[in-house]
């Protein structure tokens, strides 16, 4: 007897994880009966819930990159999901924690495209579409529980994203290993690495997303933002604080949390 979900099952659960992405009600995590192909179909299934709300696609992002990222939740597989407008705020714009679960931040590195990548594509051709590099804050909110989950929970979770901020986009240089990545809050340092702890270079993420589009049979359009996936642990958000980024010769990017009212 198969202990997977049947289509219906699926649906329901991309109801459910859709609402507490509204709500920031937490649901229960779906353990063992959930395999991950189902999750990337559930996953998939929010993508489309939230463009029937008007949202637009912009581009996709990495989880599982790093050793501290892998350490602190207990997973180590290479996870991808998928970003909207909705979830982008302005570099320096302002958070309000109204509605969110348990949101945490870590320091990226995103890439932009020049041109549409997707299963046919080579990985020379995807490193040539790449025009623009940043530093990027990227905050992540589990809609589970007491933010634990397993590999397809998260997946299903669409990787926990919830928001993302981009700093000043660079021209595209290929000597991205070895730069120093301080996660601050007001100014004090909360969390540090180096962009080497992305894979041993970030864009070594480039081929594994390429392989991942084969695979799951996504396109990637031109005009696209790619979050590489986080270099240190994420770190909880509190409530009136400036959370900023630095990488090393790429500059700084940063995010007000707004101070919790009681309206
Ligand atoms: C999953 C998302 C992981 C990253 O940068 O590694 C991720 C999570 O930790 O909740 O975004
Ligand atoms: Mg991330």
């Amino acid at each position: 007897m198969s202990t997977t979900l049947n289509e219906a099952q699926l649906e329901h659960a991309a109801a459910s994880l859709d609402s507490a992405q509204l709500t920031g009600q937490a649901v229960e995590q779906f353990g063992d009966s959930l395999d991950l192909d189902q999750a990337y179909s559930i996953q998939n299934q929010l993508l489309e819930l939230r463009r029937n709300r008007g949202e637009r696609s912009t581009g996709r992002k990495l989880g599982f990159t790093s050793e501290a990222k892998m350490a602190q939740m207990g997973v180590s597989e290479l996870i991808v999901g998928f970003l909207t407008d909705a979830m982008e705020i302005s570099d320096g714009g302002s958070l309000s924690l109204k509605g969110l679960v348990h949101p945490r931040v870590e320091p990226e590195i995103a890439f932009r495209l020049s041109t549409s990548i997707g299963p046919e594509s080579t990985e020379e051709q995807f490193l040539a579409a790449v025009e623009a590099v940043a530093p990027a804050l990227e905050v992540i909110d589990s809609r589970y529980q007491n933010f634990r989950f397993s590999l397809p929970d998260v997946v299903a979770d669409n990787t926990s994203a919830c928001r993302y901020v981009i700093g000043p986009w660079q021209p595209m240089t290929p000597k991205l290993a070895g730069r120093a990545v301080a996660l601050k809050f007001d100014g004090a340092p909360a969390a540090e690495g180096s962009t080497s702890d992305i894979l041993g270079d970030p864009l070594l993420t480039l081929p594994r997303l390429l392989a991942m589009s084969a695979k799951y049979g996504f396109t990637i359009p031109a005009g696209s933002v790619i979050l590489a996936g986080a270099a240190t642990a994420a770190v909880a958000l509190t409530p009136g604080a400036l959370v900023s980024a630095d990488i090393e010769g790429l500059g700084t990017v940063s995010l007000n949390v707004e101070a919790e009212n009681n309206d």
